[in-house]
């Protein structure tokens, strides 16, 4: 790691200070201008994403000082379509300062908090205090309240889902732990993978990475791995995972077929059944085929998924007699009629009768983060306090934001309600970069040429900066003060300030703290309290909350750098007790019991997810009017090189590109056929958009598929093409179902074709045009 590091100009030390990122705990200095990083001495398998903070100086990228778009400077707040087109006027931060003070007194004492859209969804950076999300909503609830958003994009319709199945979201939030399943799992079925590349990163950070260590264990006691993915990277090679390379989007009929083979055979666990759950019988007779005249047999689920029903049937057998973990990533519930994949792993676990055992159920998220399954530290966590919002009741679920800008005062349906989309006036965003993490970026773009004002804070031009009225630099983490921490992750890190900030670039604290000021709440926004004020409050609250944990005073944390917040790892099994006594322990659904049938989800009457899991083929779909001229399906999932969208322009990223664009990988036999040579600059193109993208050809794909991930930033040509390969542009924008709401960006259909043109020079990492 440290070699590696060295190539890319980050270099081992034995002196700097502590930090803390989402990717990871190290120590860093920096001399004569060049960053050096040494991961955390504890992290067995550090992320190879710290390579990428080498961009630290970072030049055009970087958001130097305020700006604010020359139409809006000239012409005042309004809908305006040349959002995103339009040059920038560089101003000082007293200017800008006023006019955005000027501008949110407007809208708060005409519109009040429900027209100002603060949800502000994004990872920012890790750090308690200067959580960019946190910041924003304190700031917001100090002036009178803002419209939130609801669940987030890496999870939209599983804890909506969830609710009603099993009463809560323990299986994201408390899902049986690494340790467990290294001991007992004796057969990994992992719906989506378990891919290595995700288990690096965590929100707040992961400073000892230790999934690879837990599934090599499992492996050399004898467990075995099937990876069932149209990706066969989704599993490492060294654990020797079986790849059932399915149709992207088809789990579900090869979850049906599995149930049907165990119903049929009578392999499921009647007992179990009746006592843990209800609904099984309603289920069963769409499973026969008797409600709808299809029996979901292996032979009709390899016509759909094209896994030969053998494998099915011989899967579904393994199953029944082994300790099984029935998994599902995250990444299958991100797509249309998500809830359903979700559902049915809790299904086949219980028809297995191996919920609440060790190593054995349901698992929904390993692969998708470092933190799941790596159990909860027996502690809270520092946290700097948010206040009330009043206007919490017009929340949105978080990936209908197009919408709700498109279609403010209308009716849209979530989770058994009729809601009215807000009218927003001006949109906030810190820390966030819709324009890498929404779907179909052209209606985005629509969608953002309607409020009255947007005001950006970031430390890059994203292309979320770029459509904005009002840009506010924002330092990036390694040039301030804070505290990392993180709910599974054993440390508390101080995260010293490595260096001075760039240019003109505030703390979102600092920016808050001034425009509060000027408009009369500093007081309660900042309790009188500077940056290290917090810190130190923050932590002394935290040492008062968790009186049992042996800590140092705040001094001598912040000169060691850190606090173990446990001793050893958490042995946790999820339903463990549920199994023990379900009726002191009845889980918060209706019937306290599992809902394999739901009859509050049938009353909600949504055509898009009925009462129980079924198969239903997403409206944009293979033998489509659309599948016609777009027959390739297209992955776009979250990358290996970097985390979402953040330092894309890092080495490691950089490195990852092809002839200068995003990767996208596709099977020799559908690169023949389109007479494409890889390394080749290709458009990949659907009715939504186009970008262009740099061919890899790989057999680790299966046919009919190419993967793009996310995150190239958006760089749009003035056609709206991206010259750079963001996917997002392609994807559509619709909720999983009218029940969760959540992003369905996973999967698309598209069409790929060779660039004759010279491919354009790409602009996504510079300044854009400024005038004076
Ligand atoms: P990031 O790139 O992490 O993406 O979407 P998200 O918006 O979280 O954006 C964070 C931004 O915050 C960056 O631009 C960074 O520069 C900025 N930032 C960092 N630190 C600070 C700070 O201190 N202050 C301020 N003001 N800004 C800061 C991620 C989202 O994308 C997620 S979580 C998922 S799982 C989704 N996945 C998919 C998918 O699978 N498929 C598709 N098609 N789309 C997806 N989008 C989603």
């Amino acid at each position: 790691m440290v070699a590696d590091l060295c190539e890319h100009g980050l270099m081992a030390d034995r002196g700097g200070v502590t930090h803390s990122s989402h990717f990871g705990a190290f120590r860093a200095t920096v001399e004569s201008g060049r960053l050096r990083v040494i991961p955390h001495p504890g992290d067995p398998d550090p992320a190879p994403l710290l390579r990428n903070l080498a961009v630290l100086g970072s030049g055009k990228a970087r958001v130097d000082q305020p700006h604010v778009r020359r139409g809006w400077l000239a012409g005042g707040p309004g809908p305006d379509t040349r959002r995103g087109h339009q040059e920038f006027v560089p101003v000082d931060w007293d200017t800008a300062t006023e006019l955005l003070a000027g501008e949110l007194g407007r809208v708060y004492s005409e519109y009040g908090p429900g027209a100002v859209y603060g949800g502000s969804y994004g990872w920012g950076s890790a750090g308690r205090f200067h959580h960019a999300q946190s910041q924003v909503h304190r700031f917001l609830n100090c002036l009178g309240g803002y419209v939130p958003s609801l669940n987030s994009y890496s999870t939209g319709a599983s804890p909506v889902l969830l609710s009603h199945v099993v009463g809560s979201d323990a299986p994201i939030s408390r899902p049986t732990t690494w340790p467990v399943l290294a001991e007992h799992t004796e057969l990994f079925v992992c719906f989506g993978g378990l891919p290595a590349k995700n288990t690096f990163v965590a929100p707040g950070g992961a400073s000892r990475h230790q999934v690879g260590g837990y599934l090599r264990a499992a492996k050399e006691r004898g467990a075995r791995f099937v990876n069932i993915s149209p990706l066969r990277d989704d599993l490492a090679t060294e654990l020797d995972a079986r790849w059932l390379p399915v149709r992207p989007g088809t789990d579900v009929p090869v979850m049906l077929a599995i149930a049907h083979t165990l119903l049929t055979e009578g392999r499921h666990d009647k007992d179990f059944l009746d006592r843990y759950c209800v609904g099984f019988a309603e289920f069963a007779r769409y499973l026969r085929g008797e409600t709808d005249g299809t029996p979901k047999t292996p032979e009709w689920a390899a016509a759909i998924t094209e896994l030969p029903a053998a494998t099915i049937r011989e899967l579904a057998r393994r199953m029944a007699g082994s300790r099984t973990l029935v998994s599902v990533s995250w990444s299958l519930q991100r797509a249309r009629h998500g809830e359903q994949p979700v559902w049915l792993g809790v299904v086949l676990a219980a028809m297995l009768g191996q919920l609440g055992l060790p190593g054995g159920g349901f698992g929904h998220g390993y692969g998708s983060m470092a933190g799941t399954g790596s159990g909860r530290v027996p502690v809270s966590l520092p946290r700097l306090p948010q206040g009330a919002d009043p206007a919490a009741d017009l929340a949105i679920p978080v990936a209908r934001i197009a919408d709700m800008l498109l279609h403010a005062g209308e009716l849209y349906d979530y989770n058994g309600e009729r809601r009215v989309y807000p009218d927003i006036r001006l949109v906030y965003w810190s820390g966030g970069n819709p324009f890498h993490h929404h779907q179909d970026l052209g209606r985005l773009r629509r969608a953002f040429a309607r409020p009255d004002t947007v005001v950006v804070h970031e430390p890059f031009w994203t292309a979320t900066a770029r459509h904005a009225d009002i840009v506010l630099p924002a330092t990036i983490t390694l040039e301030r003060n804070d505290i990392g921490a993180a709910r599974e992750d054993d440390l508390l890190v101080a995260m010293r300030q490595v260096r001075p900030p760039h240019g003109e670039a505030r703390d979102d604290y600092r920016i808050f703290t001034d425009l509060a000021e000027a408009l009369g709440v500093v007081k309660e926004f900042t309790e009188g309290r500077t940056e290290l004020g917090w810190l130190r409050h923050m932590y002394t609250a935290w040492q008062q909350e968790n009186p049992r944990l042996s800590t140092p005073d705040f001094e001598e944390f912040w000169r060691t750098g850190e606090v173990e917040l446990r001793a050893e790892p958490e042995r946790h099994v999820l339903f463990s007790e549920f199994r023990a006594d379900p009726d002191r322990h009845r889980l918060a659904t209706p019937s306290g019991r599992i809902e394999i049938s739901s009859a509050r989800i049938a009353g909600f009457g949504y055509p898009d997810c009925p009462g129980h899991p079924a198969w239903l083929p997403p409206e944009e779909w293979l033998g489509s009017p659309a599948a016609q001229r777009f027959p390739l399906q297209l992955i776009a999932n979250n990358p290996a090189t970097r985390l979402h969208s953040q330092l894309d322009h890092g080495p490691l990223s950089a490195a990852s590109k092809v002839a200068g664009r995003e990767p996208i990988r596709m099977h020799p036999a559908d690169a023949e056929a389109r007479g494409l040579a890889a390394g080749a600059v290709v458009r990949v193109f659907n009715d939504r958009g186009a970008c262009l993208a740099g061919l890899v050809v790989t057999e680790d794909v299966r046919p009919g598929v190419v993967q793009l991930s996310t995150g190239a930033w958006f760089d749009p040509d003035e056609t709206g093409m991206c010259r750079h390969g963001n996917p997002n542009v392609l994807t559509l924008d619709v909720g999983t179902s009218a029940l969760a709401q959540g992003c369905s960006g996973q999967l698309t259909l598209v069409q790929v074709a060779g660039y004759a043109q010279r491919p354009p020079e790409m602009r996504a990492f510079e300044s854009p045009r400024t005038t004076t």
